[in-house]
């Protein structure tokens, strides 16, 4: 048996937020940056996310970007972190109001692709190879605003001029159907990884899975891994839990659902996730009503989530299952993984 796998954990500097939401303005003072960054090892985080404007301002010239981009590095040697993915921002600038690679507009088209461009120049400064397009408002709120075919097409041309701009990045679809815009192209992990395969160079072109961002979709995200781990190309996920078919939540690991997620480490755990490098990123919202004191709270909880299910998922005896399995004895194969999450005999 091969030894168990050591998980290393990753987050956002998004994900410690100031509590806006659509209805509401900020409640929460803005933790300052670099004491975001210590948070990390004292929560018992080993890597960092970063979108490009994480690191510097999107505007800067690159010497003044190389010099911002040195000081971060520097912080985050000092703290032993390093960067486990980054992704353009490519939903904020009014540029990409009506999409990046999509817009309608060549000259907002051109700009997307020399942002995506230069953000995959600042992963290559941090000494990061993984690169996320998470394509936030690549889609339509109605269906005529976009021929959707050309659409797609824009998408494979931008991701293999991304491939072809920087011959090391490897890159990441982070499927997502709707939010904010009505209908996104590409709305699930199967879409994405079918995008993967028409580039230039699919060894170099994956997935990072949400959980609900699956959920979403209406799939299981345990079964959505599974697919993508089938296919070698899990090579980040953003684990956290969802309440429905509702907006986004991004609510802390398994706080919903249990089953879930006991099913989620189940697969990764299984399949040797992480044994590669991979990190467990969390990608999760502390609550409005949360103090600025308890604002990384929800991050703790998360990777306590994953860790303590992760025993259980441990505990299970294989043999056990196997042999009900091969019997077909579901009600009971059902009964022992229920027992096993409540803590009680089998
Ligand atoms: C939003 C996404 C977002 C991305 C992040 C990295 O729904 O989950 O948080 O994960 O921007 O690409
Ligand atoms: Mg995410």
């Amino acid at each position: 048996m091969s030894s168990p796998t050591t998980y290393r954990f990753s987050f956002g500097p998004w994900n410690i937020s100031t509590g806006a939401d659509p209805f509401g303005p900020t409640v929460r003072n803005e933790m300052e940056y670099a004491r975001k960054l210590k948070a990390y090892k004292e929560l018992g985080f080993d890597a960092v996310q970063f979108h490009d404007d994480d690191i510097v301002p999107a505007d800067l010239d690159w010497q003044a970007t190389l010099r911002g981009t040195a000081e971060v590095k520097k912080i985050l040697d000092g703290e032993g972190l390093f960067v486990e993915i980054i992704a353009p921002r490519l939903w904020e600038d009014p540029r990409t109001v009506d999409g990046a690679f999509t817009s309608n507009n060549p000259a907002d088209r051109k700009y997307a692709i020399d942002r995506a461009k230069r953000c995959a120049d600042l992963a290559r400064e941090v000494g990061c190879k993984n690169y996320v397009l998470w394509l936030a408002r690549e889609g339509t709120y109605i269906r005529e605003a976009k021929c959707a075919k050309t659409a797609h097409a824009r998408i494979v041309d931008a991701w293999n001029a991304l491939l072809e701009h920087d011959k090391e990045i490897r890159i990441m679809g982070e499927a997502k159907p709707n939010e904010p815009v009505d209908h996104a192209y590409l709305p699930t992990v199967g879409h994405m990884m079918a995008i993967g395969y028409k580039t230039i160079d699919p060894s170099r072109s994956g997935v990072l899975i949400e959980t609900a961002h699956s959920l979403l979709a209406g799939l299981d995200p345990a079964d959505d891994m599974a697919f993508a781990l089938f296919h070698d190309k899990l090579w980040s996920v953003h684990l956290n839990d969802q309440n429905g078919l509702k907006y986004d939540q991004d609510k802390v690991f398994g706080s919903v659902d249990l089953r879930r997620a006991f099913n989620q480490v189940w697969v990764l755990e299984k399949a040797g996730y992480g044994k590669n490098g991979e990190c467990v990123g969390l990608d999760v919202k502390a609550m409005r009503t949360t103090t600025f004191e308890d604002s990384t709270l929800h991050l703790a909880n998360s990777r306590t989530m994953f860790l303590r299910l992760l025993d259980i998922v441990r505990s299970v005896d294989e043999k056990q299952v196997e042999e009900l399995r091969a019997a077909r004895k579901y009600e009971q194969l059902e009964m022992l993984i229920l027992n096993t999450l409540m803590g009680k005999k089998n």
